[in-house]
């Protein structure tokens, strides 16, 4: 098989020269590329012991640790489409996910058994052939509708990678940090593979823990995080210089950095955060520049080889400086959502002939005369807390359920710690009991998604139309968690 045509084998070829060296070393262990190598073969075995084929989806929903990344590695092996879940959902969720997904293996909790049956395998030999093919699949869900499961193939996850891993300028040097979840596009291929094309070392920690982080910090070049890692570190009164001497290189995503936090870490610490944008279906789209400027409040400049632009309402590109909506195409952007033609159809908008097509992120922003994106917020009513999207939609169903609860409106309002805090506005009967509500979510909805806060009020403002304005809401509410 051609190595490029398999992503563990293109991984493998970052590594191949440091089998020896330390990998993941986590609270409890050291593992090597080697261990990983062996590992991720043997499991690749037993999966096949278990029927998994090429093709096949394998849904994951387990804690964070070195066996984890084993697995993912031996779905990539195999050939099978590796669909990871968060731990915190519920049955109820994950039912929707394995019906959606018709995977032939479904690992949830304990890896145990697949590692029982794994010690007793022969390491699977030559990677399958997955040139062009599903990789990976990582559900996102819209504003309306079910959650879409994005498919990510070889190309467009190793694209992005090698893309990153340049830009930020990975060496075999680098000690990388890394306390965020391997259920996301983030923890899982944006950190995993940066590291594993250069072969550094990985500080893998169970979760964002400030102590753990900061003792990890010393001795480490690199941490990748969300927003919160970086004020959760600065709500500690003696961070600073001291904790970040061996570090080379801040970065953060996946929801807005705020210019006050980028401020706030330089003078602190010396280190200008380097803030970059992306999403599950395009994997990472814009980055500042790790020398030359890093401006707060823009996230920077295109990957290469990745278009961007800011259109208007009737699918023109804005001058420049306008507000639009993003679009983005490039070797990063996914093959669409699985089993969904028409939604995949309807996210992306011609690009002509000869071109690849513009895929509709959903956000707003502008492009200045740099080719810099800054982005102005959100088309959608889409809630980001502690790096987590969060749909109103699916909350405000429940609710609207609840005995008692006339109507809501669940809104994302300014959080001090998860930038977005969740807030839920009802319309109250009156034998409305306020316990009624976590008695209605407990169970059904991941406990991250739980409103924050509560406020009953008379009616809800509407527009003309009869909409619910969350605008006018937002405003209202927007001191509820300062
Ligand atoms: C946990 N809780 C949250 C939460 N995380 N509530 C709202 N928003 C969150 N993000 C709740 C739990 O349900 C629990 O509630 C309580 O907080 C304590 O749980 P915990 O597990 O101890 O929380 P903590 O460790 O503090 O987690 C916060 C966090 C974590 C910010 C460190 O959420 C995190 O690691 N976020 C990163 C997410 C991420 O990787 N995003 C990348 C997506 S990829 P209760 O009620 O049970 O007590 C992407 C593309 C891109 O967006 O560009 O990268
Ligand atoms: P997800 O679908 O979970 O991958 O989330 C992707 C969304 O996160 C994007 O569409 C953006 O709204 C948001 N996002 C990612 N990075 C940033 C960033 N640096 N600043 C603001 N929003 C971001």
């Amino acid at each position: 098989m051609d190595p490029s045509h398999n992503l563990y084998a293109i991984l493998r070829a970052g590594f191949a020269d440091r089998l020896d060296m330390v990998f993941l070393r986590t609270p409890e262990d050291v593992v090597t590329y080697r261990d990983i190598d062996e590992q991720s073969g043997r499991l690749a075995a037993a999966l096949g012991s278990r029927g998994v084929v090429p093709g096949d989806r394998v849904v994951v929903q387990v804690a964070k640790s070195a066996n984890a990344v084993a697995l993912y590695l031996a779905c990539l092996r195999a050939g099978a489409v590796y669909v990871p879940l968060n731990e915190a959902y519920t049955d109820e969720e994950v039912a929707y996910f394995v019906e959606d997904a018709q995977p032939a293996l479904v690992v949830r909790g304990s890896l145990d058994e697949l590692v029982t049956d794994a010690a007793g395998c022969e390491p699977l030999g030559s990677p399958a052939d997955r040139a062009g093919q599903t990789a990976a699949m990582l559900y996102t869900s819209g504003t309306t509708g079910k959650p879409k499961g994005a498919m990510l193939t070889t190309e467009n996850l190793a694209s992005n990678a090698r893309a990153l891993a340049g830009l930020w300028g990975f060496s075999a040097d680098d000690v990388l940090v890394h306390a965020l979840p391997i259920f996301h596009v983030h923890g899982l291929f944006i950190a995993l593979h940066c590291a594993m094309l250069r072969g550094c070392e990985v500080r893998f920690l169970p979760r964002f823990e400030v102590s753990a982080v900061r003792a990890a910090l010393r001795g480490s070049t690199v941490m990748m995080g969300v927003p919160t890692f970086y004020s959760r570190l600065l709500a500690e009164p003696d961070f600073g210089v001291d904790d970040c001497r061996t570090m080379r290189l801040f970065i953060s995503g996946s929801a807005p950095l705020t210019e006050s936090v980028h401020a706030a870490f330089a003078q602190r610490t010396g280190h200008r955060i380097l803030e970059r944008y992306g999403m599950t279906e395009t994997g990472m789209i814009t980055s500042n520049p790790l020398d030359g400027d890093r401006i707060a409040g823009t996230v920077g400049h295109p990957l290469p080889d990745v278009e961007i632009r800011a259109v208007d309402e009737h699918g023109a590109a804005c001058p420049t400086g306008a507000v639009g909506v993003v679009e983005v195409r490039g070797p990063n952007v996914f093959a669409g959502y699985w089993r969904m033609p028409d939604k995949t159809a309807s996210s992306f908008r011609d690009g002509g002939d000869d071109s690849l097509d513009w895929f509709v992120t959903g956000d707003l922003g502008s492009v200045d005369t740099y080719g810099r994106l800054t982005l102005a917020g959100r088309g959608t009513d889409l809630i980001i807390s502690g790096g987590l999207n969060i749909y109103p939609k699916e909350i405000e169903l429940l609710l609207d359920d609840v005995p008692g609860v006339v109507e809501s409106a669940v809104i994302g309002v300014p959080h001090p710690d998860l930038g977005d805090g969740v807030l839920a506005v009802i319309v109250a009967a009156a034998d409305f009991d306020p316990a009624a509500i976590a008695a209605a979510l407990d169970g059904r909805l991941a406990r991250f998604k739980h409103p924050k806060h509560v406020a009953v009020v008379t009616d809800l403002p509407r527009n003309a139309m009869g909409k619910v304005e969350k605008a006018a809401l937002r405003r209202a509410y927007v001191d509820v968690f300062s």
